[in-house]
């Protein structure tokens, strides 16, 4: 590009950068763009710098940085539009600063961990540095309107683990612009114009999660920008290791859409190479956003100044030659050659921006640790004090002002260190009686509260929209209710669901043309179109990314895992990303997502699964729903439907041709997430069950009558919520014995529940014999009627443990059975 001349540059709306117009820019204010830019980048180059010095120097404690990626992160700003999305990685803070969405004093409040969500709104100091993310939930539970926005969905730690989500984001401007009944909904989308922007490293492309959603985009035709950040490198491993052809847009050419072929637009480009960055990104953006064409944009020849992160030096991998070649080919050096040689700017011009850009980045970063540890320096002032009080009474008064000493010489302190010391006066004066003490403790307790708050809120939403505030409306019966299989109850739920709220969609392996392979959703894609309930490919991983960005995006997706066995493959994305979402933005995010599926017993390996322990310790941060049957299915999914956390409805897979009423208000009954049923009173011993088990359990109860044995059966419902009004411990008060049966695997989901009884519930007082579980056996069930009878727990077995337990203590009443 020559000097001097009028030059067309691409036509953006951002906020917070330069932008360039349509129109023919006058030299001056293409110059004044493009100096703004280098600005920008040099500023993030700074913050790089500096933040890598911070760690080092022990006031950080790691640091993952953006240096080497600046130029073209400020072109793709350019093409980025309010209502438009990233899901992206840690190496965006120069497109987060080029946008506006983040700033340096928040970058560096991130960094230090401050726990103030005014300071670091991203995460509240819960993530680490260049963990992005803006707030689209305002304080009152209730959507900001992001239409207006620029937005960014919140980053997680885990290479690629943001893909499937970004499949959503996009998708949902697909729904937005094709389904018109969604025209309500102004806040989320104008005609579905937005695109979704996502960036990946180029090692993390070798992930599958990458490959799962690369493809489910070509398909499904979505607005989705994926850039890949190209540095040849992954931490220590090299290109060669990581990618065939050690090229990843050359092997993705597959994908390139051709005349009459859907697929991809795809476009590679150098990382220093300023203004062809700016034309592609122009070029890219633009076919994406009015085709709804996915498009790649390859950036290659990127560098790492300081190497990977904080953990390690690159030297110790990178050969003389390549870090020589990354020296000349680092983009900000590119960019500052090129705007000298095209009298951009002069060398003096440059030097005096640089050295005002630094003096700047390093007063932003002194100012962000001075407020952080000015505070930390308030509670560890307010501490000593109360320390010292208890000091002039008390008889240990050298060691408790030594201790005092120690604290305010602490270099760099944490709030911990001024509670610990708290904790540690009490310990050294636990045989005073001291009236100074109670200030202490009531100060402790005050920042308990506190901290709590900072370091433990927003598992879930806690909003008014959760789903635990929805009223409880019974079910109602007509007097000639009509008896259905259990699958035309949840048919007729879900009809009169997506009859009342148009924002509801399902999709999933056969969900679509034949409703689903249990036809819990048979006919309904012909009555409300296939733009609400669809088949996907089997990718299930996807499956609930899709899920994730279409609620991150005000609609309501029931996500269909087919088999529970499945849900594994999906287990990254309701861990990682789902679980944690409203906990890592401390509720300033939220995906209100209904994962449906089917387990517990049927036949075969993988159609039998139960594993319940591994989901309730994977995904804290879902509600997680074990219906019995259809109906109280239909009656958790009318709950969940009208609130706003996540959920898993496990339905049980040999219940859809059971015979159950139909309720006269199908789709309006609601049942209360964390409520237990007792299904069966009963005297001699608590058993707790849930699924498929509780008919087993039932049946036993029958068994154990005729012995003269009467067992209270309770159907905690939900597992998390687990019976919050204890009655479970409080059937416990009772019969004293207690009995856990479920199918899972020997201390899975039935130590939970014990965890829960025993020790939430106090229920351990009540007891007068020993607790007991009955799972499955430790393998998976074997195919056919005999694996299950043999490796699950059968009415006979629940039987003789009940009896076994009972024998224990009482053996005159209750001989040996043998
Ligand atoms: C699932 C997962 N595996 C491994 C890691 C550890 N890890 C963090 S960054 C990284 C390298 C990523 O390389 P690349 O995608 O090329 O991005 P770059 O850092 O080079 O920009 C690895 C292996 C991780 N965070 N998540
Ligand atoms: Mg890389």
């Amino acid at each position: 590009m020559s000097s001097k001349q009028n030059i067309i540059m691409p036509e953006t709306v951002i906020s917070g950068s330069s932008k360039f117009s349509a129109a023919e820019l006058s030299f001056d204010d293409f110059q004044k763009i493009v100096i703004n830019d280098y600005r920008i980048g040099f500023e993030s180059r700074q913050a790089s710098l500096i933040g890598r010095r911070e760690v080092l120097t022990g006031k950080a404690k790691f640091g993952i940085f953006g240096d080497g990626k600046e130029v073209a992160q400020l072109a793709m700003a350019k093409a980025f539009r309010a209502g438009d999305w990233r899901a992206g990685y840690y190496r965006d803070q120069t497109f987060m600063f080029a946008t506006g969405m983040t700033n340096l004093k928040e970058f560096f409040a991130q960094l230090y961990a401050n726990p103030d969500i005014e300071k670091d709104p991203a995460s509240a100091g819960r993530q680490m540095n260049c963990h992005f993310a803006t707030r689209f939930v305002n304080a009152d539970g209730t959507w900001a309107n992001q239409a207006e926005t620029l937005n960014c969905a919140a980053d997680i730690s885990t290479t690629a683990g943001h893909m499937p989500r970004l499949l959503g984001l996009a998708y949902a401007s697909k729904l937005y612009r094709q389904n018109k009944e969604l025209e309500y909904l102004k806040q989320f989308s104008v005609n579905g114009n937005e695109v979704a922007f996502g960036t990946i490293g180029n090692g993390s492309t070798s992930e599958g999660l990458f490959f799962e959603t690369f493809n489910a985009a070509g398909v499904l035709q979505v607005p989705m920008a994926i850039s890949i950040w190209d540095d040849a490198y992954a931490i220590s491993v090299p290109a060669k290791l990581q990618t065939t052809k050690e090229d990843i847009s050359e092997i993705l050419k597959g994908f390139q859409r051709e005349e009459g072929t859907n697929g991809y637009e795809i476009f590679k480009v150098r990382g220093w190479d300023y203004v062809a960055l700016c034309e592609t990104y122009e070029r890219a953006i633009d076919v994406c956003r009015r085709e709804h064409v996915p498009v790649l944009i390859h950036v290659t020849e990127m560098t790492q100044p300081q190497g990977h992160s904080t953990s390690g030096s690159h030297e110790r991998y990178k050969s003389k030659d390549r870090l020589t070649w990354e020296n000349e080919h680092d983009c900000l050096v590119q960019m500052r050659k090129w705007m000298i040689e095209s009298a951009i700017a002069t060398e003096e011009e440059m030097d005096g921006l640089e050295a005002t850009a630094k003096k700047y980045v390093r007063e932003i970063q002194r100012e962000v640790w001075n407020e952080l540890a000015g505070e930390i320096n308030e509670d560890i002032g307010q501490v000593s004090v109360l320390i010292e009080q208890v000091a002039a009474q008390s008889e240990n008064a050298v060691k408790l002002r030594g201790l005092v000493s120690e604290l305010k010489a602490t270099v760099d302190p944490g709030r911990k260190d001024a509670i610990s010391a708290g904790r540690k006066t009490l310990r050294i004066t636990v045989k005073e009686k001291l009236t100074a003490k109670q200030d202490l403790v009531s100060w402790l307790g005050a920042e308990r509260v506190k901290n709590d708050e900072r370091f433990s809120s927003k598992l879930f939403t806690e909003t008014p929209q959760s789903p635990l505030n929805v009223p409880v409306i019974e079910p109602a019966y007509d007097d000639d209710a009509k008896l259905l299989d259990g699958r035309e109850i949840l048919n007729a739920c879900f009809d009169s669901n997506f009859e009342r709220d148009k924002s509801i969609v399902a999709f999933g392996e056969d969900v679509g043309a034949i409703g689903d392979v249990n036809q819990g959703f048979a006919g309904l894609q012909n009555k409300y179109s296939d733009l609400r309930i669809s088949d996907t490919g089997i990718r299930e991983a996807t499956i609930v990314g899709q899920g994730v960005g279409l609620a991150m995006r005000g609609l309501k997706p029931i996500a269909e895992i087919q088999y529970l066995d499945y849900l594994i493959y999906a287990t990254t994305v309701l861990s990682d990303d789902l679980a944690s979402l409203s906990y890592r933005t401390r509720g300033g995010q939220k995906a209100p997502v209904i994962v449906r599926t089917r387990g517990h017993r049927l036949e075969g390996i993988w159609h039998s699964g139960s594993p319940l322990g591994l989901i309730l310790n994977a995904m804290r941060g879902l509600h997680i729903c074990v219906p019995r049957d259809m109906t109280q299915a239909a009656g958790m999914y009318n709950t969940l439907l009208r609130g706003d956390e996540p959920a898993l409805v496990i339905e049980c897979l040999n219940g859809y041709r059971l015979k159950e009423r139909l309720p006269s208000n199908i789709g309006e009954f609601t049942v209360a997430l964390g409520k237990a049923e007792v299904l069966r009173e009963g005297t001699d011993m608590t058993v707790v069950s849930y699924g498929s088990t509780l008919r087993i359990v039932m049946e036993a109860a029958e068994e154990l009558e005729k012995m003269g044995i009467q067992i209270e059966v309770i159907d905690p419902q939900t597992l998390y919520p687990f019976d919050t009004e204890n009655v479970c411990g409080d059937s416990l008060k009772k019969t004293n014995k207690l009995l856990v049966v479920d199918e899972d695997m020997p201390g899975g989901g039935s130590a939970y529940i014990l965890q829960k009884i025993l020790e939430t519930q106090n229920g351990y007082y009540h007891l007068d014999s020993q607790p007991k579980t009955l799972p499955a056996r430790e393998h998976r069930p074997p195919y056919g009627t005999d694996g299950d009878y043999f490796s699950k727990p059968s009415m006979d077995d629940v039987v003789e443990v009940v009896y076994n337990m009972m024998n224990e203590a009482n053996p005159v009443k209750y001989p040996k059975l043998y």
